[in-house]
C-alpha cells in the first residue's frame, strides 16, 4: 500500500481505539474489557502443579489516560498508570488480612512493555454492584443528602455541611450503568441484585473495614480518604475464601483523596491529584462536556508530580522503588531505559 493510501485508509475500530485513546495492544492477548482508563486482557490458563487445579487469569493494564468531569483528556499523564498500579498493589498487600484479593503477580506473566502498570489477576465472577464507602459528605452523596436527608437509604444527622466528616463511614452501593452515571441504590436493592443477602452483608462489612483501615493510614500521611469504591467477585475455585476484592483498590481514580492540609468544612475540597487539571480547565473555559481539551505541558508536569507525591506519601517509599521492583521502564530515561537495579550505576 502507498504512503498516501496508508494514511487515508479508514482506521479499523481497534486501530482507532489505539490511536485516539493511548490503548496498548499486547501481541496475541485478547482484549476483553476497555474502560476509560484501564484495559483487561485474557491470559493463558495458569496450571497449578501443586494441586493440579487450573486458575483462569487476566491481565489488568492501567494506562496514563486521565479523566476529569467524566471525560478522558487526549493528553496522557506520564507514569500515572504505574503510580496507580503501585498504590493498588500497596493496598492489596496490606489489606489481605481483611479480605482476599485478585492480585497474583506484577512480574511473572506481565509483558515487558507494560511492566509497572499491570497485574496478573484471578478471573472472578464479578458481583453486579459497585461498593462505595463514604467517610465524608461530598459529591453525589452531598446532593442526595441536601435533597432527602439520606444517602442510599441511610438517614444522616440534620445540619451536616458540605465535606463534613460523617459520624461513621457509610456503605452506599450503586449499579454499574453501561452508559452514563452509576445509579445509587440502597442495601436491600444491592442484596436483590446479588441474590444473596448474607453475602451482601459481608461485602458491606468488608468494604467499611477496608475503607476504615485505609483512611486511618492515609490520615497519618496527611491525606484524607473522603470516599472510595470497591468491586468484588467470587472465586468458586477457592471454597475457603470465595469472596475476593478485585479491580483496583484505594487509588486516586477509585477514591477521593484530599490534602489534609487546608481541609475546611462548608465547601468542596480540592482533589489531591486532579486539581491542577480542573483549575486549568476552569480558566481555559471548557464547558466540562466531551471532548475534553488537550492539557498543556506545565499542567501535565504538575499533575504527574502530584501522582508521584501521592504514591510516596501513602506507600512511604520513593516511587523509583516501585519501578525497580517491577523492572519497569523509566519514561524520563533517554531511549526508554530500564530502571537500574539497587546499587547499579
Ligand atoms: C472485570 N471489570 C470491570 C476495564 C474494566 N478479576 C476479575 N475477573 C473477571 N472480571 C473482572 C475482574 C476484575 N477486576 C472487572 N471488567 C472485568 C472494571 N474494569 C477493570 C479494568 O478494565
Amino acid at each position: 500500500m502507498s504512503e498516501r493510501g496508508r494514511r487515508s485508509a479508514p482506521l479499523s475500530g481497534l486501530q482507532a481505539l489505539v490511536a485516539s485513546r493511548h490503548v496498548t495492544v499486547l501481541a496475541d492477548l485478547p482484549l476483553i474489557a476497555s474502560g476509560k482508563v484501564r484495559e483487561m486482557y485474557e491470559l493463558e490458563r495458569l496450571g497449578d502443579g501443586q494441586s493440579g487445579r487450573v486458575q483462569e487469569t487476566l491481565l489488568m493494564v492501567a494506562s496514563d489516560r486521565i479523566s476529569t468531569y467524566d471525560a478522558v483528556h487526549p493528553t496522557p499523564i506520564p507514569d500515572k498508570g504505574k503510580v496507580l498500579t503501585g498504590l493498588s498493589v500497596f493496598w492489596f498487600e496490606r489489606t489481605a488480612h481483611i479480605v482476599a484479593n485478585h492480585l497474583i503477580s506484577t512480574v511473572d506473566g506481565v509483558p515487558e512493555e507494560v511492566l509497572g502498570r499491570a497485574m496478573v489477576v484471578r478471573k472472578l465472577s464479578m458481583l453486579p454492584v459497585e461498593c462505595v464507602v463514604r467517610g465524608y459528605i461530598t459529591g453525589s452523596g452531598w446532593k442526595d443528602y441536601q435533597a432527602t436527608g439520606s444517602v442510599s437509604g441511610i438517614a444522616l444527622p440534620d445540619g451536616l455541611r458540605e465535606s463534613e466528616r460523617l459520624p461513621e463511614p457509610i456503605f452506599t452501593p450503586s449499579t454499574k450503568a453501561d452508559v452514563g452515571h452509576d445509579e445509587a441504590i440502597d442495601f436491600e436493592r444491592a442484596a436483590e441484585l446479588v441474590g444473596d443477602r448474607a453475602l451482601m452483608a459481608r461485602v458491606r462489612d468488608v468494604s467499611i473495614e477496608l475503607y476504615s483501615f485505609a483512611a486511618e493510614h492515609a490520615r497519618s500521611c496527611g491525606v484524607i480518604l473522603a470516599d472510595t469504591k470497591f468491586e468484588f467477585g467470587l472465586d468458586e475455585s477457592d471454597p475457603a475464601h470465595p469472596l475476593v476484592v478485585g479491580d483496583e483498590v484505594l487509588t486516586p481514580d477509585s477514591s477521593r483523596y484530599w490534602p489534609a492540609d487546608g481541609y475546611e468544612v462548608g465547601h468542596g475540597q480540592p482533589s489531591f491529584d486532579k486539581q491542577y487539571v480542573r483549575d486549568w480547565a476552569a480558566g481555559y473555559g471548557w464547558d466540562k462536556k466531551p471532548p475534553a481539551p488537550a492539557i498543556p505541558d506545565d499542567v501535565v508536569a504538575g499533575t504527574r508530580a502530584r501522582y508521584v507525591e501521592a504514591y510516596e506519601r501513602i506507600a512511604g517509599e520513593p516511587f523509583r522503588a516501585w519501578l525497580e521492583r517491577t523492572g519497569a521502564t523509566v519514561e524520563g530515561a533517554a531511549g526508554g531505559g530500564r530502571s537500574a537495579p539497587d546499587g547499579a550505576a
